[in-house]
């Protein structure tokens, strides 16, 4: 049994001008309640310290630079690795990473005892890299991210095999494969996903159905836990889903969110559980058959 209470804390809406301090501090309040619950690990959204500013058309580096850490952990958000520490709860925490040498990455890190121990960087970029002004909102990650390239890590923490993704990686199956065949037991990830998809309209009544659909399809069919944090509601006029949830390996889910605020879930996570899945069903060894996947492989 290697079981322990997994939190997802979910995001309101972060105004354009909220300073940084004041996020972390709901971030603080949001890991005290997740403890208070009694759980080891919590999961922030993608972006977190931050109003999703993709949503806007910026010109050059001078324009979008603010919105990114330069440094992680930096002194804005110490005391949020500093309460997990004093409290021994792990986290997840999404934001918009500029390295030392100057790219640019849609980041989460999983942080226990207070270290930096995983990092991944988003590799599926949805949206577009040039201003269209038909859309009432912009979604220009393509323009501010580069596609990530530290692959699907999986790691060591919590007592088991973790991995994350981001976002838009959870509509696409590949995703799900490449952490499930990297052994990872329980996935964790945040997402930014507005209510209006200009492209398809006709779409939007399904945002809530295609999110759990992508959560409960990637961890059924991997056998692996799914840990999910939306930022949610009404952000600078622009209306993101919630939905946070977890998800066991049978798929179910067992907890969710019931608002577009601030809100902690939590659920017990037992990764012993994988098994029921991993060892039937979708035992790789016994089932798979990569010799008929070619197409998988070729781009
Ligand atoms: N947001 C959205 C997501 O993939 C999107 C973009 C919404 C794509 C709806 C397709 C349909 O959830 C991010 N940040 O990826």
């Amino acid at each position: 049994d290697r079981s322990f209470i997994t939190a997802a804390a979910q995001l309101g809406p972060i105004a354009r001008n909220e300073p940084r301090a004041a996020v972390v501090a709901r971030l603080c309040g949001l890991m005290r309640c997740a403890h208070e619950q009694g759980a080891r690990v919590v999961v922030f959204p993608e972006l977190a310290l931050t109003t999703f500013f993709p949503r806007w058309f910026m010109e050059d580096a001078a324009e979008f630079d603010p919105w990114f850490e330069t440094a992680m952990p930096n002194p804005v958000v110490q005391p949020l690795f500093d309460l997990g520490r004093d409290l021994n709860i792990a986290f997840h925490l999404g934001y918009a990473e500029k390295t030392s040498d100057g790219r640019y990455f849609n980041t989460a890190i999983f942080v226990e005892g207070g270290q930096v121990t995983g990092k991944y960087r988003k590799i599926h970029l949805p949206g577009h890299a040039d201003h269209q002004t038909w859309r009432p909102c912009q979604h220009l990650e393509k323009r501010y991210f580069e596609k990530g390239d530290l692959g699907f890590p999986v790691f060591d923490g919590a007592g088991g095999k973790l991995g994350m993704c981001i976002c838009n990686d959870r509509r696409w199956p590949e995703t799900w494969r490449m952490l499930g065949l990297g052994g990872a037991e329980m996935v964790m990830l945040g997402y930014n996903t507005p209510l209006h998809y200009p492209p398809a309209p006709e779409h939007d009544h399904l945002q809530y159905f295609h999110n759990e659909l992508s959560l409960q399809a990637g961890a059924y069919q991997n056998g692996m836990w799914v840990i999910a944090a939306a930022k949610a509601g009404r952000e600078e006029g622009c209306d993101l889903i919630g939905g946070s949830c977890i998800v066991a390996p049978t798929g179910e889910i067992l907890a969710r969110a019931a608002t577009v605020a601030d809100e902690v879930i939590t659920a017990r996570v037992d990764l012993d559980r994988c098994a029921e899945i991993r060892r039937n069903v979708f035992d790789f060894a016994q089932h798979r058959q990569p010799g008929d996947y070619g197409l998988l492989t070729r781009t």
